[in-house]
């Protein structure tokens, strides 16, 4: 039943190029949304994987970025805030797109792809392309620490994360005069606040007229974002063996942000965002802190003092995990991503466990499958009952669960 739905989510939110991460609420292309749905759908159909892939990589920007979102001209401007005029600008191939990235996921998702069918033609293709996507995030986002900001939340992808709230606090909300349209789909409840809303349109119009370039008042080393970031190295070390090019700089780079990530994220017990405009780390509860289990040069000791934190603060055992500790000051379960359990966190430390501690994947898998047999394929779970929250066919949780169950 969850298989037969699942396939029915994909199908049905496949715009012909790409998939939609829900049809109402988010009706264009989104960068991880992408990734995540090709790892879906390499298990039912690997060319519409690779042809996913493709299409979000042919709106790359010249210098390399990977927009967070590209708009599709059939849909009214009107159907989505912040839609193309906001953000006013194009791809070289002409397609409207936004002008900030988000964790970049998709070497991960080609990998995955390529697993279910090897097809070197796609790798040389797309390879380049990868590449680019990292040598943005370097020349335009490294600090000298080695490792990547976001200047964005969007950009994080757990967009009102309370982990957000003190580097928030010091954006001058002056972003007003816009009309919300998320809010005619989803209750306000378990979407981010006006206030919220104010700042986050105040930082993207203060970027935009930077002509994209200029970090403003948020500035940000991600774990989520960093650990993608190296993963991503790792895996382009992978996919230049089997096309015949050098692997050693990305063996080295990823093995650099790696440790980078541990001398200056982790608390010793949780990776922590570090707030590049105050220099401080930002004290908080995100599961994002235990996604660099994800990452295969992570040492031992620091792996096994995550696992901890997961089993202690965010009840590993007992099924889904929480995008934020519960015991936390800021946590709410069903407000998007300040607790809910969403599939594709829960998919990646899931994807961090299965090697390392099988015993502890195991359950978390079958949490995610109880999640969607309990509510359907939700956009977000509360993390107690599995009461489905936000949008409804959301193509991710579709897309991870087939993986799941492959
Ligand atoms: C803003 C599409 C996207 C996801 C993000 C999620 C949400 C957008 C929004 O939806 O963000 O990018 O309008 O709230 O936070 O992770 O990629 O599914």
């Amino acid at each position: 039943m969850i298989l037969r739905d699942a396939v029915r989510v994909l199908v049905n939110n496949w715009d012909g190029g790409y998939t939609v991460p829900s049809r109402r609420l988010y009706p264009h292309q989104w960068s991880w949304d992408s990734a995540f749905i090709a790892i879906g759908n390499a298990r039912l159909s690997p060319r519409r994987a690779r042809t996913e892939l493709l299409s979000l990589f042919g709106a790359q920007w010249r210098d390399g970025r990977v927009p967070h979102i590209v708009f599709n001209p059939k849909v009214a401007e009107a159907a989505y805030f912040p839609g193309p005029r906001f953000w006013g600008v194009h791809a070289p191939s002409g397609s409207a797109t936004s002008g900030i990235v988000q964790p970049p996921v998709h070497a991960l998702a080609v990998w995955k792809t390529y697993q279910a069918e090897p097809d070197v033609a796609f790798l040389r293709r797309i390879h380049p392309r990868l590449v680019a996507q990292q040598e943005f995030l370097r020349a335009a986002r490294r600090s000298a620490k080695g490792l990547i900001s976001i200047v964005h939340p969007w950009e994080s992808g757990m967009d009102n994360s309370p982990a957000w709230d003190e580097p928030l606090r010091a954006v001058e909300p002056g972003g007003t005069g816009f009309v919300r349209k998320d809010l005619d789909t989803v209750s306000s409840a378990e979407r981010p606040t006006d206030r919220d809303y104010e700042r986050y349109v105040t930082l993207a119009l203060a970027y935009r007229d930077s002509g994209y370039q200029r970090h403003g008042q948020f500035q940000v080393e991600d774990p989520l974002f960093n650990a993608a970031y190296a993963l991503a190295e790792h895996i382009l070390a992978l996919i230049a063996r089997e096309i015949g090019l050098d692997p050693g700089p990305h063996e080295r780079e990823a093995e650099a942000t790696t440790e980078a990530m541990v001398d200056h994220l982790f608390d010793g017990a949780l990776f922590q965002p570090r707030d590049v405009r105050t220099g401080r780390l930002i004290s908080s509860a995100s599961a994002a802190g235990l996604t660099p289990l994800l990452l295969p040069e992570l040492p031992g000791k620091v792996a096994d003092a995550l696992i901890d934190t997961a089993l202690d603060r965010f009840a590993l055992k007992d099924g889904v995990l929480p995008s934020y500790a519960p015991s936390a000051p800021g946590f709410d379960a069903a407000r998007y991503w300040r607790g809910p359990s969403w599939i594709n966190l829960d998919w990646l430390v899931w994807q961090g466990l299965k090697d390392r501690r099988p015993e502890l994947a195991g359950p978390l898998a079958n949490g995610m499958l109880c999640a969607a047999a309990r509510s359907g394929l939700r956009e977000y779970f509360d993390p107690f009952t599995l009461s489905g929250h936000g949008s409804r066919d959301f193509s991710w949780s579709a897309a991870l669960v087939l993986d799941v169950v492959a």
